[in-house]
């Protein structure tokens, strides 16, 4: 049924939308119906709030989108959730889900029904979006999360986020239906060692109350985390310390809180004392104030890789308050997340782990931009789960490309497609742009080698082609096909350099963090260029030195960008195309140059000047 339901609108949507081709829902809803017609946007209408909705988040997004509330007018709009008489007559619509919501658009009215003050909140969000259109769509939609907890945990090593980037991040969740937002940077020293234990200075506290409220304004549950487990002693002075903490976090308005025990070895990893000191909180301060939320924990053995047959996951599973939730990130530390892995672990924890997923996280290999798309996690772990939540990049605005992904994918599991939501990302950040990006994003999505051994597909256009040329060449031969191909890609990848290195004012953030990858990525494309020149050279002596020593000379260009940006980072330098391109371009550049030197009995140098003195991709 919701399959036919799915497939009928989105042959209506491209009926009913026209021009605007690359119009979807974010995140896709589960059920839609859209009829041909379409409804135009009164200047005047009736607005029907419920009680429960007054003062909320939602009815001020309403208010802001659609101004000229007037008491006579002939369209109406109801808004509110179940309990209230308004949305009365469409409670039988309204999913049994939390979050969920009915948004009804007809030609004299629109209908936003709530399952509750959430729901009601992101039946407005999913209006807003139909109201970019030039024609309100007629609709139906019933929608709710597959995933009751969706966001980002900003977990990683490195540089926090910056304020203004938090306070970005959360209307970008608010937008895209994301409920939690986890702060707990191991950099910031007020969240672990050394001061977990200390107040946050009054400037840096005004901040995370600013953050709280932008969070609240967003329907998004802001988490505080602490991190004591480096030194921690297990004593009743550091759990008033830490209660303390707490409570002064409580007083700027938090009321969501979770403990990390991760990376930590010694007397913190201790299982029994952990859970001794997270029942303590949750008894007489979650549980005590009423009002705030239920309380995380990252445990030690975070990851099947770890602990096995040691008896810390099943003291955790069999002790710990059923209330708590217990953070997993899979298989191994950065890696997707298969039913198999929760098999294992939520007989163990005796609940449904709470997934912290390793991606787009690239703090062990800084020298890479994760850009890929979002795959390869299983599309059935709805029921297995009580949340998933993304650790990103550093790189707040860059990071949006796979939370976007997440995003989706947490909503509505089954429909989830990785490559749709992966370009309309990339739409939303840069509409002007859109195809530079793309090409950007394509070559730069993989991390390289590292210890944590995540691989992503990477330039997945074009390895057909730069492999089928490669191995002609090999053979004496140069397939032609595949020659133009590569060689095209070339030029699209130093105009999308160029063209993006010229639009700093489309997104300046995200400008200011990939600048120097455009750089670098800039430079790929010309060796790829040069490379190719001198494929068809090598018995021509002139045409060919000229190619050689260009791309020489973009090999050093390229050491040179890697040695001279992201240096103080834990993985310093500057990678780009590092998977396909450029592995492919150094040994086409070593055949021609030894092709060559065949030719003509010289001895040019055909070792290509690796990224930097140590090879390392
Ligand atoms: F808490 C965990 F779930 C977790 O993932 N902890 C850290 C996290 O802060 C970091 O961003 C992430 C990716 O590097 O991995 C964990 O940190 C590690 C993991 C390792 F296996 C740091 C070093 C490691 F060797």
């Amino acid at each position: 049924m919701k399959k036919f339901l799915l497939l009928a609108a989105s042959v209506c949507m491209i009926t009913a939308m026209g021009h605007a081709q690359n119009f979807r829902l974010q995140p896709t809803p589960q059920e839609y119906v859209f009829q041909k017609d379409s409804a135009s946007l009164p200047q005047t209408y009736q607005l029907h709030v419920g009680a429960s909705v007054k003062s909320q988040p939602a009815l001020s997004v309403l208010s802001e989108m659609l101004p000229g509330e007037t008491p006579q007018a002939s369209f109406q709009v109801y808004i509110g959730t179940r309990k209230d008489k308004e949305v009365k007559k469409f409670k039988k619509q309204i999913p049994e889900k939390a979050d969920g919501y009915f948004l009804k658009i007809a030609k004299d009215r629109i209908v936003i029904a709530g399952a509750d003050e959430r729901g009601v909140y992101y039946g407005v969000q999913t209006l807003a979006q139909l109201l970019t259109l030039d024609k309100l769509p007629l609709v139906e939609i019933t929608d709710y999360p597959d995933v009751p907890y969706r966001g980002v945990v900003e977990g990683f090593y490195g540089t926090p986020w910056s304020h203004e980037a938090r306070m970005d991040q959360l209307d970008f969740y608010g937008k895209n239906k994301m409920n939690v937002y986890i702060y707990g940077p191991k950099d910031d020293p007020y969240h672990r060692t050394p001061h977990w234990r200390k107040p946050y200075p009054t400037q840096e506290g005004e901040r995370i109350k600013q953050l709280v409220n932008k969070a609240k304004e967003n329907e998004v549950i802001f988490y505080w985390a602490i991190h004591p487990g480096g030194d921690i002693r297990w004593n009743e002075e550091d759990r008033s310390n830490l209660l303390r903490k707490f409570e002064s976090m409580y007083q700027l308005g938090v009321r969501g809180f979770a403990v990390f025990f991760d990376d930590i070895s010694g007397d913190g990893a201790q299982a029994e004392k952990q859970v001794e000191l997270l029942n303590y909180i949750d008894e007489h301060f979650v549980k005590a104030k009423q009002d705030v939320a239920p309380l995380i924990m990252c445990p030690t053995v975070y990851c099947g890789a770890w602990g096995q047959g040691t008896d810390y996951l099943p003291t955790l599973g069999e002790k710990l308050n059923k209330n708590i939730r217990v953070m997993w990130t899979g298989d191994k530390v950065c890696t997707n997340i298969t039913q198999s892995t929760l098999d294992y672990v939520n007989p163990l924890l005796k609940r449904k782990a709470f997934i912290w997923w390793n991606y787009p996280v690239s703090d062990y290999v800084t020298d890479h931009l994760l850009l890929g798309p979002v795959y390869g996690n299983d599309q059935h772990i709805k029921d297995d789960v009580s949340a998933f939540v993304s650790n990103p990049m550093e790189y707040a605005e860059a990071s949006k490309i796979a939370l976007y992904g997440v995003a989706d994918y947490t909503w509505n599991m089954s429909d989830y497609d990785s490559q749709s939501s992966w370009k309309y990302a990339i739409r939303q950040l840069m509409p002007l742009h859109a195809d530079y990006l793309e090409t950007f994003a394509a070559h730069n999505s993989d991390q390289g080698e590292s210890g944590l051994e995540f691989r992503r597909e990477e330039s997945v256009a074009l390895q057909e082609a730069l492999a089928g040329l490669l191995e002609s060449y090999r053979g004496l031969k140069k397939d032609s096909s595949a020659y133009w191909e590569v060689a095209k890609e070339c030029r699209r990848i130093v105009a999308a350099a160029n063209v993006l290195l010229a639009s700093e004012k489309e997104n300046p953030a995200l400008y200011k963090e990939i600048k120097s990858w455009l750089l670098q990525f800039k430079l790929v494309g010309e060796y790829g260029g040069e490379v190719l020149d001198m494929m068809g050279s090598e018995r021509m002596e002139k045409l060919f030195m000229r190619s050689y020593k260009q791309a020489r000379a973009l090999q050093t260009l390229m050491r040179e960008v890697n040695d001279t940006y992201n240096q103080s980072a834990s993985h310093p330098g500057i990678k780009s195309g590092s998977k396909h391109l450029r592995p492919t371009f150094d040994a086409l550049f070593e055949l021609a140059t030894v092709r060559y030197n065949e030719l003509h009995g010289t001895h040019l140098d055909a070792q290509p000047l690796p990224w930097e003195e140590t090879k390392k991709q």
